[in-house]
């Protein structure tokens, strides 16, 4: 392959000396044509996002009437508030067999602009299991919630391989320190974006143990920008839980409903916990490749908790 392309090049340089030696349009040409004969093999990286995006400062978000606020944070401080949050940290491959292993480090969670900021960075030259770090943040499983209203004003990341979620898991979860394993806990998707599908969609969905005790979920319902990507403005990602049902929303749009009524549902009516994270490669996220943009960040204006 490399060498066909050298032989490629040389000839096209030859070609360009032959048509028009000493003309003071032949260097010209000769770029031109060394940068067509070049345009084929190197992969095109996506083009690059202003974080954090400009209308950050023109928020118009309102619960609605009726929801009074029982937790939230608005990323004020200088640090990562420990009295609310959490950082796990997890090696490549333990799920999903996703390709970043989960930090506690600043870089990779932090403060600016008023946002949470979460940082997926290509630690290495290569691409695969274990070359890349970012972070995966959750509340105390010990102060979760049942219903309510759960909201986030988020710039999402983008890209081949970039798999970014907002999202809950039932606060008795084993892997937390409870006593129950998944998906008997309960999950619940308040957003997925797989830039490896498309960087203007996201996804809704629950998992839980079914009428036979296996894994049950609801299946993704999808929700599509009018234009643009997520990785372009910040947009607001929320449900509306009660005892009957679970309805998303992307900026004040409702785009799914589920019923939670019936004894397979019962993990739902138990407390929850939140995450936030950025996944890199492996089974669902799909593979990067040269086209992804690193580091892929997620800016966190807020998040609230309303009941
Ligand atoms: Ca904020």
């Amino acid at each position: 392959m490399v060498l066909g392309l050298a032989i490629f090049r040389l000839a096209c340089i030859f070609e360009c000396m032959i048509r028009i030696p000493g003309s003071r349009i032949g260097p010209l040409l000769l770029l031109l044509v060394m940068s067509v004969c070049d345009a084929g093999p190197a992969p095109q990286k996506d083009a690059p996002v202003q974080y954090p995006a400009a209308n950050l400062k023109s928020d118009t978000y309102h619960p609605g009437p009726g929801w009074q606020l029982v937790w939230a944070d608005e990323f004020q401080g200088d640090t990562l508030d420990p009295a609310k949050w959490r950082r796990q940290v997890v090696e490549a491959g333990r799920f999903n067999k996703e390709w970043q292993r989960y930090t506690d480090g600043s870089a990779n969670a932090y403060i600016d602009d008023c946002c949470l900021v979460i940082k997926a960075i290509h630690e290495t030259d290569a691409h695969g299991p274990d070359q890349y770090t970012s972070a995966r943040l959750h509340t105390l499983p010990e102060n979760g919630w049942t219903y309510g209203k759960i909201a986030a004003r988020i710039q999402l990341p983008y890209g081949q391989g970039i798999w970014p979620a907002f999202w809950m898991l039932g606060a008795n979860i084993d892997e937390n320190g409870g006593d129950t394993p998944w998906p008997q806990s309960g999950e619940i998707d308040i957003l997925e974006m797989y830039g490896s599908k498309d960087n203007a969609v996201v996804e809704a969905n629950i998992h839980y143990a079914g009428k036979t005790d296996q894994h049950a979920s609801m299946g993704a319902v999808a929700t599509r920008l009018q234009q643009g990507k997520f990785a372009d403005n910040f947009h607001v990602f929320e449900i509306e839980w009660d005892a009957d049902q679970i309805q998303w929303f992307v900026d004040g749009k409702r785009f799914v409903s589920t019923s939670i009524s019936g004894n397979e549902f019962s993990e739902f009516h138990e407390p929850f916990f939140i995450l936030l994270n950025i996944a890199v490669g492996g089974r669902s996220a799909g593979p990067v490749d040269d086209t992804t943009r690193f580091p892929q960040t997620m800016y966190v204006d807020w998040v609230r908790v309303y009941q």
